[in-house]
């Protein structure tokens, strides 16, 4: 109800507090299954000062102009593009939404447009063809989970007008091959789109810290588009995407003529209208301020941590990993019984689980917040859990 008169402000925060005593908190070491943390403390305080920023309005607010063309710049850099063409967005969905949009716009004389995409994607590319009015024509993966380059080219018709794939997928952290999928981009003249929403900030250091080089952005000729999210390993508060363009074409494709806005506000490339300047100017600080060295140092510790997780699970009789992982994401298989049984009994000891349904698997997304004693409490009550099952 909305009372005619106002309560006083500490019975209103009393309240609040009560409601959201229900929330997880990332300071305790939890959620282990979230691609959230918590944001870097220059980033929150960067935020808190910036409140009432527009970037929707960058005539208004032209510091800030400046500011998100340098982190595209930045975001350029880490993912090898010397000039990208692109814009800071809500997060990977928007992202992948303008992904499909641009590739809908340079191919208008196609009729029935049909995005070709490995069956691992993230569900906001089906929400993207949805509202896109394009057909998804979904290819197997391996045994890996990983897309196959030839499904793919397989169902390349005159109709195709985009390939996405993923850098680090939602369910396990796979990276398809992105260097195979680009070479038949390249040959067919389709524009490729990788979803590196959560692998951005992760995969470009893990080759410097030895765990694996992956050609998976623009270093690939045929890649044409990337998400990068500095709202999920990059630290920075929510609402923190981007998406890079190889070409102005791509972008000149998204980008909408606003008549009544004056100057560089009278254009606008994200979907959002009036949105948050102040993550954009957030992931500009913390990138600045941890630069390669500090962002390499939390992909090291979460890996270290994601090692432990595996060998943990590689001594539970009743568990194993669907996949040897690539990233700082695991997916948690049940041997024996179904793993909805393992996931009911943990949830009545407090645990919020996310499973992913290709395969079944539980998942533990290893972000900077996870501590070893809240792995170390999940892993416990796991074995507890999978034992006793067993045992009924
Ligand atoms: N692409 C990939 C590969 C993703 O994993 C995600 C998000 C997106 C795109 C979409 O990004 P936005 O959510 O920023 O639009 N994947 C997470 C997931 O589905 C989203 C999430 C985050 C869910 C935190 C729960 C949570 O607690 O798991």
């Amino acid at each position: 109800m909305f009372e005619e008169n106002g309560i006083p402000r500490e019975d209103v925060l009393k309240k609040l507090d009560a409601l959201l005593a229900q929330d997880a908190t990332y300071v305790s070491g939890h959620p282990i299954a979230s691609m959230s943390t918590i944001p870097h403390e220059l980033g929150a305080h960067v935020f808190a000062k910036t409140l009432e920023k527009n970037a929707g309005r960058l005539h208004t607010f032209r510091g800030t102009a400046e500011v998100e063309q340098e982190v595209i710049e930045m975001i350029g850099d880490l993912l090898n593009l010397k000039k990208p063409y692109g814009t800071t967005t809500s997060g990977g969905t928007e992202s992948n939404i303008l992904a499909m949009l641009a590739a809908r716009e340079i191919n208008k004389k196609i009729d029935a447009p049909e995005v070709i995409v490995p069956k691992t994607v993230h569900a906001s590319v089906d929400k993207a063809a949805w509202l896109l009015g394009v057909k998804l024509i979904k290819t197997r993966v391996d045994k890996e989970f990983k897309a196959v380059p030839k499904a793919i080219e397989k169902v390349i018709t005159e109709n195709t007008i985009a390939i996405f794939a993923t850098a680090g997928t939602t369910y396990l952290g796979q990276i398809d091959p992105i260097d195979k999928i680009g070479k038949i981009a390249e040959e067919h003249k389709i524009p490729l789109h990788v979803d590196a929403a959560f692998g951005a900030f992760v995969i470009p250091f893990l080759g410097e810290i030895g765990l694996g080089k992956y050609p998976f952005d623009f270093m690939v000729e045929g890649v044409s588009s990337i998400s990068a999210d500095p709202h999920k390993m990059g630290l920075a508060p929510i609402p923190a995407g981007s998406i890079l363009f190889r070409s102005k074409k791509m972008l000149r494709a998204i980008t909408r003529k606003i008549d009544y806005l004056r100057g560089a506000a009278s254009t606008q490339t994200s979907i959002l209208g009036t949105r948050p300047a102040g993550p954009i100017l957030a992931t500009w600080a913390i990138m600045k301020h941890l630069g390669r060295f500090g962002y390499r140092k939390i992909v090291v510790e979460c890996m270290k941590r994601t090692m432990f997780v595996k060998n943990r699970i590689e001594q539970n009789r009743y568990m194993k990993l669907a996949i040897n992982p690539v990233l700082n994401i695991l997916g948690i298989e049940s041997k024996i019984v179904p793993i909805e049984q393992v996931v009911e009994k943990m949830e009545l000891r407090g645990w919020r689980m996310a499973t992913s349904p290709l395969p079944p698997t539980i998942r533990v997304v290893v972000m900077p917040h996870v501590t070893e004693g809240a792995l170390n409490a999940f892993l416990n009550d796991l074995d507890d859990v999978s034992t006793t099952i067993e045992n009924v």
